[in-house]
């Protein structure tokens, strides 16, 4: 059976996820596009010959549409996730699932109504090869317990456009999601701590920031998050655990050998970096879809996220304060 895929967002990564599927996974075919701006749906489903729509519950309501992708900025998220579930179909929405915890819970209520797991959230770091064989060794126990783990998440740099909440809101939320999943449990509290400022950033922007957090059992997490590198896209992990520290590798690609010196190729943008974890996630997700199944994070996963952004951001907007307690209703039996 073929999975047929209505995409709503023509935008960057919409186009992303649609190359992807037409030229290099299989299982799955975009048949509709939809976007505000009806001539970016129209040329981004053309080449395939989808058909184009310009608003999203023509395309969730398609009755040749079986799955939806959704692509769109998170703001607008949460309407689109309700309607697809309600709907009866499998939603992959990129992250975040939505903007607010109310937004979320809407969408969990959602999902319990229809009784079925059917929204995944596009936290596509589950998916990396490196971060999985990092939870094998930590999930072997052969080293003791985890405690501390230290993040780097650099961008070379961002638009203009790009505010100090997104370095929370779009940036660290990946960090958010990874640890709950790395770890296996929830982050309870997080400040953000504000380093001298990069010359090299906007003027607005509150940049390089680095949040601390701390789990139920008391794991102490760090990530700088830090966007105007200049020089690569660098995503570093170091799990510390009792007897072993665990790094990711250095997502080198090739090595030049000069009068400079002997040194790798850096990825510079997430697309490049994380390429094969977007193609295994989506490949997944098709394949879940094909087996009427729920696969990847659950929409508790992209509400838990959501509520740390929240914690995080009151810390950033206090001008860096003391730890913020997350707040979390109870996690629902549908989600255990
Ligand atoms: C972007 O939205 C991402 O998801 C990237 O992984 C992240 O590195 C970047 O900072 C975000 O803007």
């Amino acid at each position: 059976m073929t999975v047929r895929i209505g995409l709503i967002g023509a935008g960057g990564m919409g186009r992303a996820h649609l190359a992807r599927i037409q030229d290099d996974l299989s299982g799955g075919e975009i048949v509709a596009v939809a976007d505000i701006n009806p001539d970016a749906a129209r040329s981004a489903a053309e080449p395939y010959g989808a058909k184009a729509y310009d608003s999203s519950d023509e395309l969730i309501n398609d009755p040749d549409v079986d799955a939806v992708l959704i692509a769109t900025f998170g703001k607008v998220h949460a309407p689109d996730v309700i309607k697809a579930i309600e709907a009866g179909k499998y939603v992959l929405c990129e992250k975040p699932l939505a903007t607010t915890a109310e937004d979320c819970i809407a969408i969990m209520d959602a999902e319990q109504r229809a009784g079925k797991r059917l929204v995944t959230v596009g936290f596509m770091r589950r998916f990396d090869a490196a971060y999985n064989e990092m939870k094998e060794v930590l999930d072997s126990g052969e080293h003791g317990q985890v405690l501390m783990v230290h993040n780097r998440h650099r961008n070379p740099s961002v638009p203009e456009n790009y505010t100090s909440r997104m370095a929370i809101d779009d940036t660290a939320i990946h960090e958010f999601d990874t640890m709950r999943w790395l770890l296996g449990e929830e982050i309870v509290k997080v400040r953000v701590d504000r380093p001298k400022p990069t010359t090299h950033r906007f003027g607005h922007l509150i940049d390089p920031i680095v949040v601390v957090a701390y789990t139920e059992s008391g794991v102490r997490i760090d990530d700088e998050v830090n966007v105007n590198l200049q020089w690569a896209y660098s995503i570093e992990c170091e799990l510390v655990l009792e007897t072993a520290a665990v790094r990711l590798g250095d997502q080198e690609r090739i090595h030049i050998r000069d009068s400079h010196g002997n040194r790798n190729a850096m990825c510079q943008s997430h697309i490049d970096r994380f390429q094969a974890a977007f193609n295994r996630e989506v490949q997944e997700w098709i394949n879940a879809v094909a087996e009427d199944r729920h696969t990847g994070s659950t929409a508790w996963d992209g509400y838990a996220a959501t509520c740390v952004v929240d914690a995080a951001v009151k810390s950033h907007e206090d001008g860096g304060s003391p730890l913020v307690d997350v707040e979390l209703i109870d996690k629902p039996g549908f989600y255990a």
